[in-house]
């Protein structure tokens, strides 16, 4: 793809208070591994406790409504570290693939060009394989020392501050060791309010508070070298939390994400901005904050305008919705294409509309552990855990045939939820009388949007998308325990 330059801006405005501009700003983009909304303190979480993420949202501004392009671990970050949506990606659409390196601009290496430093510490782009001479992230460092210590005097730096946390396995009963009571986390109405369950958040907790201390251990040390104020500093994560109808889905469990943005030095601090952002709209973000030329090939817009205003609330009031979807999370079906569960969705502030573009298949993965046994692909779209056990282990069970069902029932073609009425996203009333008008509007507005952004499976090119070599292990593996 041709890497089409048009240059926004430079660095120009004045600082807060009228102050003349200074130096580029350093950026420090921290992601956790499986961290979903609405599990951080600054929203509202009444057993995580995340003081960092609330000090940056503090300082700056703390968004409502992020979503993930893709809630798969390399799409995700594929789409943040290009400023595309995942189906733009080809093999980068699904989990465990070859980056498809040289192809597409990348945030990191815009920076580098520039003559920022940059690098990343722990997971950045993947897991897949990449040929090029860098991982998409940039250099990758054994320790944040590591990768200042190469940063010559003065030099602007771009780190991206990665994690493995709260990705699965998880320590049982580390959460409740720690102090997160179980009776208190917050329990999605889709999963089922046992203590097996209450414990396995509380330990997704631990985990979640343990990024939030890495964040703040980078914090104080930017402090100390005096770089805090003029950094951009985003903290996210890459998808919904791992647990069954979570990750790997395209409801909020699955693809609403925490996310908060400060740079103490030029953006008003201590707002909330309800707009609708997609990760990708990051890369031109942090590019415009630099004073690098935004790729055309970006799908993503640039947040910036909104993060240097005062503004709060909906402060664009064209961000009213989001796109996002699915291809190949783990090889999961019963079926020889063995191709994945893709799915594209809309959301707007009332409405969740849903496309499944193969109903007949499992959307996390095949149930019959024994024929699959062999292929280890037993549910494997939903990550083992005590929480996907117990649903298992119960499935048969009145009271939980039907929370079985939400997580790991096949579904039908499309589904649209009313969120003024549920929020959570339980109840499909696609096919209800009284919401057709709705359906076939959300429905003809995401197909406009996905072709606008150039999606394969509207344009017709699925070859794009389908038949790439999955590189990973199994999910799911059989047996469970
Ligand atoms: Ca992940």
């Amino acid at each position: 793809m041709l890497l089409t330059l048009a240059l926004v801006m430079t660095c120009g405005p004045q600082g807060l208070n009228g102050a003349p501009p200074t130096a580029r700003p350093n950026i420090v983009f921290a992601i956790a591994d499986d961290w979903g909304w609405p599990h951080a303190s600054a929203y509202g979480d009444p057993a995580i406790k995340t003081p960092n993420f609330d000090a940056v949202a503090s300082e700056g501004v703390l968004w409502e409504h992020a979503y993930v392009s893709s809630p798969s671990c390399t799409p995700s970050r594929g789409a943040i570290i290009t400023g595309q949506h995942f189906f733009r990606l080809g093999a980068g659409a699904s989990l465990w693939c070859h980056w498809p390196a040289g192809e597409f601009a990348e945030y990191p290496a815009l920076l580098a060009q520039a003559g920022y430093h940059v690098g990343s510490w722990r997971k950045a782009w993947g897991p897949g394989k990449t040929a090029g001479d860098l991982p998409p992230g940039g250099k990758a460092y054994p320790s944040v020392d590591g990768f200042f210590e190469e940063r010559t005097d003065g030099q602007p730096f771009c780190l991206w501050l990665g994690a493995s946390d709260p990705h699965r396995g998880y320590e049982l009963g580390s959460g409740e060791r720690a102090g997160i009571d179980p009776d208190k986390v917050h329990l999605s109405p889709h999963l089922p309010d046992v203590p097996e369950v209450r414990g396995d958040i509380a330990d997704y907790g631990f985990e979640v508070q343990r990024f939030d201390r890495d964040v703040g251990r980078v914090r104080k040390r930017l402090a100390q070298m005096g770089e805090l104020e003029n950094t951009l500093f985003i903290v996210t994560g890459d998808h919904g939390m791992p647990f069954p109808r979570c990750k790997g889905n395209v409801y909020d469990s699955g693809v609403r994400v925490p996310l908060a943005i400060a740079w103490p030095e030029r953006v008003p601090a201590g707002r909330v901005v309800t707009d609708f952002v997609s990760l990708t709209d990051l890369a031109p973000t942090i590019l415009e904050a630099a004073g690098v030329g935004v790729p055309a090939e970006m799908t993503g817009r640039s947040l910036f305008a909104t993060l240097l205003s005062s503004k709060e609330g909906r402060v664009e009031a064209h961000r009213d919705h989001v796109i996002f979807g699915r291809e190949r999370h783990v090889p999961a079906q019963d079926a020889p294409e063995r191709e994945g569960y893709p799915v594209r969705a809309i959301r707007t502030d009332d409405f969740l509309y849903v496309r499944n573009v193969h109903p007949d298949r499992w959307p996390a993965g095949t149930p019959d552990h024994e024929t699959c046994a062999s292929r280890g692909s037993w549910l494997a779209d939903c990550d083992n855990g005590p929480t996907k056990l117990w649903l298992w282990e119960h499935r048969e069970d009145e009271a939980v045939r039907a929370l079985y069902a939400l997580s790991f029932g096949k579904r039908v073609g499309r589904e649209l939820y009313d969120l003024r009425v549920d929020p959570h996203q339980l109840r499909n009333v696609a096919e209800e009388p009284g919401y057709a008008e709705v359906r076939v509007a959300l429905s003809d507005r995401l197909t406009r949007a996905l072709r606008l952004a150039g999606d394969p499976r509207v344009t017709g090119s699925l070859a794009v998308l389908e038949g790439h070599t999955y590189l990973g292990g199994g999910g799911g593996r059989w047996p469970y325990k």
